[in-house]
């Protein structure tokens, strides 16, 4: 091979899409985010394009069961063969309401064995060099599908089948390396389980993670899973901590982490599980990366394995955004270069973190990790959760100008704002993007529009954001940027575990201070959050010889329920809220009530504290019971930790309350010594 004419030839771009991939829906006609008209938008949009006319169009194929078997077991196959026919007719849908996010139609069987088949297909195509690059429109998607089966929307794992079929099944390609890049918004859990201890398969994951809380849940998408005995360094994760990532977070991940590790790795091929639900507007990812980001990503990874790239569609659930996507990634599989745009904003401080956390876990395996990131890339570049001015337009007659959190703080103030410049790193290609700026403004922060994530899944979220109550915090939340933890995620000073934040991040509409006849006190020996030391409660009993200073948050009814949850430690998803509507009538009415199904964490008692402006004031503390046993001794009385009282006074101080230092210090201490 040799030439300048020959490289600059028009790169063969393969596609390959089939209606009968449409066959696959829901049985009843319910509507579902994972629906045939993903597929048909992506190629409405294409063919409006013109693309199909550039590509060269693959067929399309049922993929052989033999070929299938080599990641899925022969019962999972089976089923999924037979779910379609007229005998399971009657049992598909009790065989699919014990699975995890899927459901089964007469024709999932035969969409499943194209998407797999036609994965297939387009790989095997691109690592023979009849093609350069390829992209699989395809459904049901794969990377949930676990060894013996179906979930998250997925049946068979086309991608991963496909890569062990050309490691395996055409060993004479002379493919020994596969990098699979899972850009879906979720982890791959099918995929990274299937080649975890397989070192010929590199499988990298940036997906949301939530700690531990984003679907698929639980801690396989954590950046410790980094694969076991000989493929132990071969299984990446870059689990966000939250939602609202965009191009900045993406392309600073591939910048510090993906491109590093591939060029050490140096794959034959690489196989891209191409979900678009990370999109800007996706329903159900929350993050908002643009065409723009996907087509720089992409262009980015096409450097490698001699160009030879296939995207294989994964999730993607707003139809716009998907089939933009789409089309941005064929264009630049075509023309060699990203589609027209430019970044904005620049990455969360928690992806600076993110980033650190994943080189550090892998820096043994990946010896280009270990060289530290510039310190000035991880203070300049942080840029803050999210700004957001707190709703001033209240109609009530309290006062209080928010003041920005510390970490917006020294954002805004930006300190060491000149630092910026080393993202310059993320310029593409000189040549093809002049567009790229090495500093972006501060504003352009995308905050999608309240609530907009889940809610149109989640019911009881909808209805529960359209309430107001205002929590009452008496403890270290008195000090607003560690309440603000708990709904933006993360953590500050004097905490050693960050939070994982509420699903709407909307700041506070109102913050007010108010104190209340109720014994502040102190027990519990050691925290999580705080290390050893006592944290604070509020006996359930009032006394109007007491007077505890609190402050009060006006959020949403959703909001509480997202704090609660975090008070008590439940790291799971909850289907249904702890406090629904129904249940402030019983509070209000009846003082408090106990969340049964929160009943193991401290915090499970919700108290009525009066209303304000209309609104009822909640705030949760122990039981009755609790206090019973620290009077008998069996709880301990015990003094905040340092950093827990720091918490506590910067709360006092800062904010609302006009005590002096002194005073503060002797509240507390009168809250600690004195007895119950
Ligand atoms: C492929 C994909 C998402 C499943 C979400 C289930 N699956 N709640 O995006
Ligand atoms: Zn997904």
């Amino acid at each position: 091979m040799d030439s300048a004419p020959e490289d600059r030839r028009s790169p063969r771009v393969g596609l390959a899409y089939d209606e009968r991939m449409c066959l696959h829906a829901t049985p009843d006609g319910e509507s579902h985010p994972e629906n045939p008209e993903r597929i048909r938008a992506i190629w409405r949009k294409l063919e409006a394009e013109g693309i199909p006319d550039r590509c060269v169009l693959l067929k399309t194929k049922e993929a052989e069961d033999s070929i299938i078997a080599s990641v899925h077991t022969k019962n999972h196959i089976k089923l999924i063969r037979n779910i379609s026919s007229k005998a399971f007719e009657f049992r598909r849908l009790k065989i699919a309401s014990k699975l995890n996010s899927i459901y089964f139609n007469e024709g999932s069987s035969e969409a499943a064995f194209l998407a797999a088949g036609t994965v297939i297909e387009v790989a095997e195509n691109v690592a023979k060099g009849d093609l350069d690059s390829a992209i699989a429109v395809v459904r049901p998607p794969g990377h949930h599908a676990e060894a013996n089966e179906a979930m998250g929307f997925c049946l068979f794992n086309n991608v991963a089948i496909s890569a062990s079929y050309l490691l395996d099944k055409r060993a004479e390609l002379g493919i020994n390396r596969i990098l699979i890049v899972d850009w879906d918004v979720h982890h791959g859990n099918g995929t990274q389980n299937m080649f975890y201890r397989d070192p010929r398969v590199l499988y990298f994951s940036v997906h949301r993670f939530d700690f531990g809380t984003f679907y698929p849940a639980g801690w396989d998408g954590s950046y410790c899973m980094i694969g076991e005995d000989q493929g132990a360094g071969y299984n990446i994760n870059v689990p966000w901590e939250h939602g609202q990532c965009g191009d900045a977070d993406y392309l600073a991940v591939w910048d510090h982490i993906l491109i590093p590790v591939t060029e050490a790795y140096n794959p034959d091929i690489i196989l891209i599980s191409a979900g678009f639900d990370a999109a800007v507007d996706d329903p159900l990812g929350g993050c908002c990366v643009t065409p723009y980001g996907y087509s720089v990503m992409l262009k980015k990874l096409m450097k490698f394995a001699d160009g030879k790239i296939v995207l294989a569609l994964e999730g993607g659930y707003n139809l716009n955004s998907l089939a933009n996507s789409v089309f941005a990634c064929a264009k630049t599989l075509l023309e060699g270069k990203p589609v027209a745009g430019n970044l904005e904003g620049r990455p969360f401080e928690s992806t600076w973190r993110v980033i650190n956390e994943v080189r550090n876990e892998l820096k043994t395996y990946w010896p280009v990790f270990s060289v530290d990131l510039p310190k000035e890339i991880l203070i300049a570049n942080a840029k803050p959760y999210q700004i957001q001015e707190i709703n001033s337009s209240s109609d009530s007659d309290v006062e209080k100008d928010p003041q920005p959190s510390n970490a917006i703080n020294s954002f805004m103030n930006n300190e060491v704002g000149d630092l910026i410049s080393p993202l310059s790193k993320l310029n593409v290609d000189e040549e093809n993007s002049g567009e790229l700026p090495a500093l972006r403004s501060q504003q352009n922060l995308a905050v999608p529009s309240k609530g907009s994530v889940c809610n149109s899944y989640v019911p009881w979220r909808s209805s529960l954001s359209k309430v107001d109550v205002w929590y009452g915090s008496y403890g270290s939340n008195m000090w607003r940027p560690r309440f603000l933890c708990y709904l933006e995620g993360g953590k500050v000073e004097g905490m050693n575990n960050p939070c994982q934040g509420a699903m709407d991040k909307t700041p506070p509409k109102y913050i007010t201070w108010k104190s209340v006849p109720h014994r502040l006190f102190f027990t519990r020996s050691y925290t999580h959050t705080w290390g050893h030391g006592g944290v604070a409660f509020l006996n359930p009993q009032s006394s109007i010889n007491e007077k505890t200073f609190m402050c009060l948050y006006k959020i949403t009814l959703e909001q509480f329920n997202d704090i609660l949850i975090q008070e008590n430690i439940a790291n799971e998803q909850f289907e249904s809220p702890f406090v629904a509507p129904e249940d402030i009538e019983f509070i209000v009415k009846n003082g408090s009530l106990r969340v049964e199904s929160l009943k193991g964490g401290w915090y499970s008692n919700v108290l009525y504290l009066g209303e304000q402006d209309g609104i009822p004031i909640l705030t949760m503390t122990c039981s009755a019971s609790d206090v019973e046993q620290l009077k008998s001794g069996e709880l301990p009385v015990c003094a905040p930790s340092k950093a827990y009282e720091n918490t506590l006074l910067k709360g006092l101080l800062e904010e609302g309350t006009r005590l002096s230092t002194e005073e503060a210090i002797g509240y507390l201490k009168d809250a600690v010594t004195r007895k119950l």
